[in-house]
């Protein structure tokens, strides 16, 4: 799954932020050159994740990785599962309750689970995923708490870190931590959260981002979308 070989791009399709017909111009767009992966979910999300996964699939056939805000949203409909511990907070809830209520369901359909120890990194105004959560992000210019705390996921088992500045943020996730904590973890490292520009997506890889994830800017210019790919090759 994620891996830190090569760099990697994910986009993320929240369904409940998509038209039909906004997303189908999208994914006819990443049909000439498809990312990596396409991560589903978001933190409100209740449209329906499988209709989003069906269509998906009609245009794309790369990795469906599910990307859930909370235990509602899992479906085996998807490829694999990022089973995101918000490990940067301190709401049992999201560090283990709704690990709990999905873990049989989870067993018993076989997906494939990602391990992932989610940060939550400060970046401006409130985020819905702080709102949602109740959890203090990270402040951004606390490098070493950051470190501290990816090093204790790494320690913890999680197969992926996930530094989040949140969707839609004002600021991504600053470049020195990025690389701090990249010198401090040998699992993939994956940032998103207010990367909108060719320049933002540049800076994640060169500061250490294994994967770096897009989602906002592509529901409002999803004609962005072939530069934003085509950044990889310039690496
Ligand atoms: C959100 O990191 C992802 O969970 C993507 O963020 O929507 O701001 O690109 P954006």
């Amino acid at each position: 799954m994620f891996s830190n070989k090569e760099k990697q791009l994910a986009i993320l399709i929240d369904p409940g932020k998509y038209g039909v017909d906004c997303l189908i111009d999208l994914l006819q767009k990443m049909q000439q050159i498809p990312p990596h992966y396409i991560l589903v979910g978001g933190s409100t999300t209740s449209a329906s994740i499988d209709e989003t996964i069906n269509l998906i699939r009609q245009y794309l056939d790369i990795p469906i990785i599910l990307f859930p805000g909370n235990a509602s949203q899992f479906t085996p409909q998807a490829d694999a599962l990022m089973y995101l511990s918000l490990i940067s907070g301190r709401n049992p809830d999201y560090l283990i309750g709704q690990h709990v209520l999905s873990s049989i369901s989870i067993k018993k359909s076989g997906l494939k689970v990602v391990p992932v120890g989610y940060m939550l990194i400060e970046s401006g105004r409130m985020t819905s995923v702080e709102y949602i959560s109740n959890t203090k992000p990270i402040p951004s210019n606390k490098v070493e708490i950051a470190v501290c705390t990816a090093v204790a996921g790494e320690l913890l088992g999680m197969r992926s870190i996930y530094l989040e500045a949140g969707s839609g943020a004002d600021r991504p996730v600053p470049a020195e931590m990025i690389s701090a904590v990249k010198k401090n973890i040998s699992v993939p490292l994956i940032v998103g959260g207010g990367i909108r520009t060719v320049e933002a997506l540049k800076n994640a890889y060169a500061s250490g981002a294994d994967v770096v994830v897009i989602g906002n800017v592509l529901e409002e210019k999803p004609e962005l979308y072939p530069e934003l790919f085509e950044t990889l090759a310039l690496l």
